[in-house]
This record gives C-alpha cells, structure tokens and sequence, in this order.
C-alpha cells in the first residue's frame, strides 16, 4: 500500500527537575547548595532525505516521543540533555497542522530540517536561588513539561517533469528506459500504484521524473486511483502526456488526450498552464503510414506543433525527449517550496486550565497555565505555598472547583503536589 498522508503523534522531552543538594565533605560541615539545573528535554525534528519515497514506514509507528532532560544533580552538575527525536521523512513532506489544516514547513530539499517541537526548558537547582537573604534554599525548580501534538505529513513528490497518461500507455517502461529507476512494468492497467521517481541524465545535466499512475476518467472525484497521485504533480514544472498510438485494448488517441487533460484541469487550474509535451507511445506497434495518417488528425484538431513518436522498445525518439525536456526545463524556473501559513505550532500552551473528577473523588488541575505557574513558584517551601494559594485565587482556579462541586474537605491534586481544601 501507498501512504502519502498520515497523521502522526510527536511528543518533545520534559526539562529535567533542578536538584537540591549541599556541599558536605570533610572541611565545610555546612556547606552551601550546590544543586544543578535539571537538563534540557529533546526536540522533534523532521529531516528530509532521498533516500525514502514513500511515508509507508509511518503506518506501523505513529508515535514518536523525544527523551526526557534528566534531573539535575549534587556538585551543580547540570542533568543531561534529552536525545532529539529525528524523524526522517522522504523529501517533498509537506507537514500541515490538523487543527488548523494549514502548512507548518515544507521538506522540498533533500537533508532540510525543521525543529517542529522545542523540549522543554530544565528546571533550576537550588544553587540558583542562592543569594544574600537566602543562603541555604531547600527548594528547587521543575523541569517545563511539554504536551504532545498531532502533525500530518503528507508527501507531495518533488520532480521537474511528470508522465501522464492513460493506465497501460508505457509511462512505467519509459521511465525505466530514459532514467536509474526500475518500475514494475506490465500488460495490464493500474500496474504502477504508486509514483515512481527516477533521475534521468542527458548532455551532462540531469533532471528528476516522476511517473504518475492510474489517472482515468473521474480521477480527480475518486475514480481509480488517480486522485491519491494527482497531489504529486502539482510541482512539477512540465508534463509529458504519453498517448497510446497504437490504440490497443479499444484506446483512442483522441478521447484520451481529452480526458487526461480535463482530469487534470479539474484537479487544479494551475496544472493547465504547465507546458507539455506529447509523446506518441508504442509506435513500433503500427506502421509508419498508418501512424502519421493519425497524427496528421491530432495535431491538427489540438493545434499541436510539438510532439514526439517514442518507442521505448526500438528507442526511436528516446534521445530525441530527453534533450527536448531539458531544453524546456532550462526556460521553466524552479518550484518554490510551499508557502508556510503557520508559524507558531510549537507555541505552547500557556493560557489553558482544566479539572478533572478522579475516580477517588479528588479534583485535579493542570494545563498550560498551571505548568507555567507551578514552574513559577516553589510549592514546597512553606512562604511560596502561601503565595501559591493566593495566585491559585486571583487566577479563578478556586472558583472553577467550587463549580465543578468542591467542598470543604475535598482533596485538590496540582502536579506532585496535593492538599485538603478548607474555606
Ligand atoms: N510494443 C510496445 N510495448 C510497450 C512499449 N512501452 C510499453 N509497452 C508495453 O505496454 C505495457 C504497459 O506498460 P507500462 O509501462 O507498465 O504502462 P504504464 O503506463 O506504466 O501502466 P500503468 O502503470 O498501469 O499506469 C507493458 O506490457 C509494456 O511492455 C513500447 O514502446 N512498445
Ligand atoms: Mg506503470
């Protein structure tokens, strides 16, 4: 199965907790707080490679997490970064937001990276609160926890020049003869379920092809299996329209053109504004007299001036494409990546508040807000505590708990901290 749109889970690490320690040897019976910062938790970063083409590898792993900052520790040692989870996805992953379904970054080149998820920050030690009222502070800092988000990477092949055509035309056999790719080739339609990609080399240049599959009548409303692929030349900056001359299996030239043409037209405008170049395909299957009788009719309903008649049996036209696509690719300028419409995805949540009842009757709160306060304040010192409770106040937290039935004597769970609520 081809997968070009999936939707994955990426979770960054959690900061590691700063550590509360002090120096105890031989010579400082009380010695001051040397407790470290907690370590940095790991990114998720995408990268790009050519060495994929498929996101199949995502059907089986949707989940990917990047490891937790570890805690810092006594002597300020700093807790260790948490290892990057990077992700390796096939260059043209395109990874939009499905909260909001717009694009996020576009994976055009090959080895491009895009930090998707910041790790969260390490908290401090109890060195850092040191100072000249505070000598010895028996309180640290939380790491900042991150929430994991839902992408969708959806791959939308990267090649300079696209094969369309009818199932069964040679579009396969011709991209194994004109480039290094090795499709699956045969007598029947829909053998190609996938676009194949393949690097084809002329005069000293090179350019990528990709060979389109399944377009048929109705591709672009569901029909065959056209509409899946019809996302993959939508960058391709020429199209090579490959048409049955020989009309075998009840084929005919002139319908096929029209309908591949109004498949793709249908697909999107911008398709039609794409240059292409007809290729005649099979030719060695019908005599030369009866082919040109045939052309001579095309051409002159289609108004075409340019078109090649290719066998990639006998090779006749093979070099004749191949310089005639890397003279039009030379006019044509590059595809600029998508446009990314949003900046922000790894902002984090920093303003939600939510409870809920847990099955022991305690009431629990957490979300952005809470995280951020919670780091803001250290819960287990006794004069933080009481700020702690006045904040919880001003911010309206007591309110909702009274809402969702808080009464006196009711247990309140806030991250590892718990408590007895009382008027
Ligand atoms: N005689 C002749 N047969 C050809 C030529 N090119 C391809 N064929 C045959 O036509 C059949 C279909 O070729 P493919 O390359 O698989 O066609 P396709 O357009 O990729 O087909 P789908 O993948 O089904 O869309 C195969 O049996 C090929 O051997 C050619 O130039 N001459
Ligand atoms: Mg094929």
């Amino acid at each position: 199965m081809f997968l070009d749109r999936v939707k994955i889970f990426v979770k960054a690490g959690n900061g590691g907790k700063g550590a509360v320690s002090f120096l105890r040897n031989a010579q400082t019976a009380n010695g001051g707080p040397d407790g470290g910062d907690g370590g940095r938790g790991g990114s998720i970063i995408f990268k790009a490679t050519d060495e994929m083409n498929t996101l199949y590898s995502f059907r089986f792993k949707k989940k990917f997490v990047a490891e937790n900052g570890a805690d810092g520790a006594k002597k300020n040692q700093t807790g260790k970064s948490g290892k990057d989870e990077i992700i390796l996805v096939p260059t043209g992953t395109v990874l939009i937001n499905p909260k909001t379904d717009k694009i996020i970054a576009d994976l055009s080149e090959n080895g491009a990276e895009f930090v998707a998820l910041r790790g969260g920050g390490g908290g401090h030690g109890n060195n850092y609160y040191k100072s000249s009222i505070k000598q010895a502070p028996a309180y640290s800092q939380l790491g900042e926890v991150v929430q994991g988000k839902e992408v969708i990477l959806e791959l939308k092949t990267i090649a300079d020049v696209g094969l369309v055509g009818f199932p069964n035309v040679g579009k396969s056999t011709l991209l194994s003869v004109i480039s290094n790719a090795n499709p699956k080739i045969a007598n029947y339609p829909f053998t190609t379920i996938y676009p194949n990609l393949g690097v084809c080399e002329v005069l000293g240049e090179s350019f990528v092809v990709a060979d389109i599959p399944g377009l048929i009548e109705g591709a672009s409303e569901g029909l065959g299996l056209g509409h899946y692929f019809l996302k993959h030349i939508e960058r391709v900056r020429l199209i090579v329209h490959l048409i049955d001359i020989s009309e075998s299996e009840g084929r005919n030239i002139e319908s096929d053109y029209e309908i591949i043409n109004k498949e793709l037209e249908k697909y999107s405008k911008k398709l039609t504004t794409l240059k292409q170049i007809i290729v005649f395909s099979k030719c060695d299957l019908i005599s030369e007299e009866e082919r040109n009788k045939k052309i001579e009719k095309f051409v002159k309903k289609f108004k075409i001036k340019d078109y090649i008649c290719l066998s990639s049996f006998t090779f006749q036209g093979v070099e004749e494409l191949k310089k005639k696509i890397l003279e039009n690719l030379k006019k044509i300028p590059k595809t600029a990546p998508l446009q990314v419409e949003e900046f922000d995805f790894d902002k984090k949540d920093v303003s939600s508040i939510e409870i809920k009842r847990n099955d022991d009757g305690s009431f629990e709160v957490y979300g952005g807000r809470i995280e951020s306060f919670v780091r803001g304040v250290v819960i287990s010192d006794p004069k933080s505590f009481a700020y702690f409770q006045t904040r919880l106040k001003e911010m309206g937290v007591i309110d909702m708990l009274k809402e969702r039935g808080m009464k006196n004597g009711d247990t309140v769970i806030i991250k590892d901290l718990s408590f007895i609520y009382e008027e």
